[in-house]
């Protein structure tokens, strides 16, 4: 069977690759959507785990590309929960009549650029091109290729594994069963105090503590969503062109150091009352300043300290050795409060690392063994470049991707690989993804490409390519900006350290999304200089 030709593949039906399908059919081209899940929703689609809500409020956390779908659609809580999310993506699916471009349950396996014809083959499921595809577009998300750690015995565990970002789709009835958590990151501090209410027994195995923030979530009333609604087309202006693309704008011009304590604990107090990232834009040097994050980071431990009514537990909770913010600030619902149950214990890995997984539950080194019934991996992604490289992608000297990217990700803009043309990445490494609002950037990067697209086409190219040159200046701006701030502090999966082997380096350019936005705006403006079209 032939390949069939079409003009542009998009790779994924969460936020990404809805809005792709969408910009790229009201620039007349047929587009094919290729998408594993069983239906849209991508990230939302697949983390159906206890407690999965996004950290970014819901009203902000929309897409803004039409007036009339953020009129009509009600968010019902500060922050949208995971089904609820997943309910608007399948509104805005139909609503837009997208989910008929795409084909779903199906894997996009390999795809290779053929320089003759300027088209790119794309396989799914391991079988022959089903698709000759002048544009390829992966959104296939930064955080969407989970995995599970190494840890020795896990074939032998009798028990039930759970990964939250595979949760089952039907719900797992855990009441009554001693069950184990491995990871305390952003979802694991989501899940665990909803554990912990239904489990017999919750033990929790924490590598590294994180700080995390009270939410703050509530329903959302009609006169404050009204009122935003109202304010829509001012709160959008503000998120693409501010630093951070969240609507409350950047932090005030002031410094954490030019307060005495009591002012700064004040602000740090009404920041923790309101709840949500924001606390992180109390002062604008937080990020910056290690002395100035160790404020911050001070005024967490104490709240951890107050709420843990066990100082030795409350001990083993308090992050000490990276700053705040340098790991993905958490957002949580009584996360810390679940360590007052009687049901629930916290083991330290550091103290006590695992020894094995045994048929029972969790053997310790020392010896104590763990008795469980279900073991929950909360453990994380292969973030930003893990769905890229997963996929059998050759550029147009037939060179893998993951070859070219041995040493670190390279990417113009963070949207387009030198050697892979007509291949773009929303979101890739060297954008602002996420550090952002995910919607925000998206809405921007495929914005741009459409345009880019459009351009290309409107000069007849077949061909549009980023230029090794000015991707190598980009992406050492990417590392520049890093450097000049904490991020590079902390082991995290912002620098690939969760990764075995993965090459430790900065992913998303901290330069801020305004800027990233007016740089990519002066590009385009210089006849997009830095891409070449042929
Ligand atoms: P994260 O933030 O990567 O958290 C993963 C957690 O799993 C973290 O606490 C890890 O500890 C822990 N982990 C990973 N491997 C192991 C092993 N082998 N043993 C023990 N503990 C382990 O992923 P999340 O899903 O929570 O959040 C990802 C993003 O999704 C989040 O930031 C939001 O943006 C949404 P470590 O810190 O590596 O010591």
């Amino acid at each position: 069977m032939s390949a069939r030709e079409i003009d542009a593949v998009v790779v994924g039906a969460g936020f990404a690759g809805l809005y792709a399908a969408y910009r790229l059919r009201e620039l007349g081209l047929e587009v094919q959507g290729i998408e594993a899940g069983d239906g849209v929703g991508g990230t939302w689609y697949w983390n159906c785990y206890p407690g999965a809500r996004c950290d970014v409020e819901s009203m902000e956390y929309s897409y803004s590309f039409s007036p009339e779908l953020e009129r009509e659609w009600v968010w019902t809580e500060r922050y949208a929960s995971q089904p609820e999310i997943l309910r608007y993506l399948q509104h805005v699916a139909s609503r837009f009549d997208l989910a008929r471009h795409f084909r779903f349950g199906t894997r996009v396996t390999a795809a290779r650029f053929d320089s003759s014809s300027a088209r790119w083959l794309v396989s799914t499921n391991g079988d022959a091109p089903a698709f000759a595809a002048r544009y390829l577009v992966m959104a296939t998300g930064c955080l969407s290729e989970s995995r599970l750690p190494d840890i020795p015995g896990l074939a032998d565990f009798s028990g039930k594994v759970l990964q939250t970002s595979r949760w089952p789709r039907e719900g797992v009835d855990l009441a009554g069963r001693r069950v184990g958590v491995i990871g305390s990151g952003s979802t694991g501090i989501q899940c665990i105090p909803q554990l912990a209410a239904s489990a017999s027994r919750l033990t929790v195995f924490q590598r590294t503590p994180n700080f995390s923030v009270p939410a703050r979530n509530a329903p959302l009333p009609e006169a404050q969503r009204r009122a935003v609604i109202a304010r829509y087309p001012e709160i959008r202006q503000v998120q693409r062109t501010c630093f951070s693309s969240f609507g409350i704008g950047d932090a005030p011009p002031l410094s954490a150091l030019q307060e005495d304590a009591a002012t700064r604990e004040a602000r740090y107090r009404a920041a923790w009352e309101q709840g949500g990232i924001s606390f992180l834009f109390t002062y604008n040097d937080l990020i910056i300043d290690r002395a100035a994050n160790d404020t911050a980071a001070e005024f967490v431990r104490q709240r951890i300290r107050d709420t843990v009514a066990d100082p030795a537990v409350a001990e083993r909770l308090l992050p000490r050795d990276y700053p705040i913010g340098t790991k993905r600030l958490c957002l949580d619902t009584d996360y810390y409060a679940s360590y007052n149950r009687p049901n629930v214990e916290l083991v330290d890995l550091r103290a006590t690392p695992i020894e094995r997984i045994t048929a029972a539950g969790i053997r310790l080194q020392g010896g104590r063994e763990v008795p469980l019934d279900a073991l929950v991996f909360a453990t994380g992604f292969d973030a930003v470049t893990g769905a890229l490289l997963a996929v059998d992608l050759r550029g147009s000297q037939g060179q893998l991707l993951a070859d070219a990217w041995r040493n670190g990700p390279a990417m113009y803009l963070g949207l387009m690989s030198a050697g892979f043309p007509n291949l773009f990445a929303i979101t890739g490494p060297g954008s602002p993804s996420v550090l952002s609002n995910m919607v925000v950037s998206i809405e921007q990067h495929v914005d741009f490409i459409a345009r880019l697209i459009a351009h290309a086409r409107g000069r007849a190219s077949r061909r549009i390519e980023a230029d090794p040159e000015a991707e190598r200046a980009w992406m050492q701006h990417v590392a520049e900006v890093a450097q000049g701030t904490l991020y590079p502090q902390a082991r995290s999966w912002y620098m690939g350290s969760n990764i075995p082997g993965k090459p430790r380096m900065f992913l998303p350019y901290v330069g801020g999304v305004g800027p990233y936005r007016r740089q990519c705006e002066e590009i385009a403006a210089a006849d997009y200089r830095g891409f070449a079209f042929s």
